[in-house]
């Protein structure tokens, strides 16, 4: 490959669909281009003819979605003089805006449920050089508490309420479109505050529609930053599925959730800020949302990881999870191609996958060769 064809982040890809102009400095960690690797093992499990690919988010540079976002958030507000941004997190989007920040030369506040974000996120912000503040709360009262202090403070919100960071995050749609040569029938996503399912959205309906087509008004979901505004649509879009974890399903309940709780942590949100955006994902694309329980999804994180090799956090997996059930019900017919976005690397979480691995064939032996034979052996 000749030098000027190396790949240096999804801006500078895709930046004849994104906001940015010739002169923008761009702020990136060469995030995007990640794998879209087609399942082996579990559709025979399952026994159904249906073609899985998961898109592995988690091979981004801090390890999640986040860093497609973040990418334009952080490039747009260094390029509107920002000197310092904010978020609320849940754990990764605090990973992911500490790293840009840092990349940028900018200062990032990150708040953080206190003894509920998983270990890896944590040691992240801290070590890229965020300002991390434990909140005694959850996700929802950071997150109001960060559009409070944004009023007051010159401080730019890289939360996903900034709509620059889903024109970021729906070129995972693009990669999609171009590596399959078509959209997917389905594209199943864990949902949280919903930015992604909304994102991947606006990437299928931009990508999809007609060649050519400039459409001068707003869509209904990018605050006129995108190219798509229902204009003639010839490609086709999948049905956008939205998992969620049983005790943070504000999707499946209809309303907000007061105490969310799951293992899932990442999904551990229970006010979802696009929220109105989402319903019309689900109404436009004739998808729906559906909840996944802790066990669920901490059993699709082990097969996926032990029957394929991919090793996801476990929000991500709810994606995995859902789409095998409804795989299995029919809900989603033979036949169909389906994409399930892993959005979360497993190793963002160690604790909990160590915990739940306590039946693994770890054990502790002497350190001489018939021990070592005896255990070979014995596990053959
Ligand atoms: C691994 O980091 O909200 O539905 O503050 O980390 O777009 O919110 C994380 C969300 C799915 C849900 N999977 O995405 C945060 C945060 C993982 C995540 C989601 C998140 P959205």
């Amino acid at each position: 490959m000749a030098f000027r064809d190396r790949y240096t982040g999804l801006i500078n890809r895709y930046r004849d669909h994104l906001p940015v102009s010739d002169d923008t400095r761009i702020i990136s960690l060469g995030e995007g281009n990640t794998p879209l690797i087609r399942l082996k093992n579990i559709p025979k499990l399952l026994g159904k003819d249906v073609d899985i690919y998961v898109k592995y988010e988690g091979l981004n540079p801090t390890g999640s979605f986040k860093d497609r976002g973040m990418t334009m958030a952080v490039t747009k507000a260094v390029e509107e003089g920002s000197n310092a941004i904010i978020c609320a997190s849940t754990g990764n989007t605090s990973a992911a805006a500490a790293a840009y920040a840092a990349r940028a030369g900018i200062t990032a506040f990150v708040l953080i449920p206190e003894g509920k974000i998983a270990m890896g996120k944590l040691a992240q912000a801290m070590m890229y050089g965020a300002v991390t503040i434990q909140i005694r709360g959850n996700f929802d009262e950071g997150m109001e508490l960060v559009k409070q202090v944004a009023l007051q403070a010159p401080v730019t919100i890289v939360n996903s309420v900034n709509p620059y960071r889903l024109q970021g995050q729906k070129t995972a749609a693009f990669e999609i479109v171009e590596e399959l040569g078509r959209a997917p029938d389905y594209h199943c996503l864990p949902v949280g505050n919903a930015g992604n399912i909304t994102a991947h959205w606006i990437g299928y309906c931009e990508y999809s529609a007609q060649k050519g087509t400039r459409v001068t008004e707003s869509c209904a979901f990018c605050d006129g930053n995108c190219r798509y505004a229902g204009g003639p649509i010839v490609g086709n879009r999948p049905v956008m599925i939205g998992y969620q974890a049983a005790g943070s399903a504000p999707f499946v309940r209809g309303e907000a959730v007061k105490n969310p709780e799951t293992v899932a942590t990442a999904i551990r949100i229970g006010n979802p800020q696009s929220w109105d955006r989402a319903w019309k994902v689900k109404e436009e694309s004739g998808g729906w949302f559906d909840e996944l329980s802790d066990e669920e999804i901490l059993a699709a994180q082990k097969l996926l990881a032990q029957r394929e090799g991919i090793f996801c956090e476990p929000a991500s997996a709810a994606s995995i999870g859902g789409a095998m059930r409804d795989i299995k019900t029919g809900r989603i017919p033979e036949g169909s191609t389906i994409v399930c976005t892993l959005t979360g690397n497993g190793l963002k979480d160690p604790d909990t996958a160590i915990k739940q691995c306590g039946d693994s064939r770890m054990m502790t032996i002497d350190a001489n060769i018939s021990s070592v034979k005896d255990a070979i052996l014995g596990n053959m």
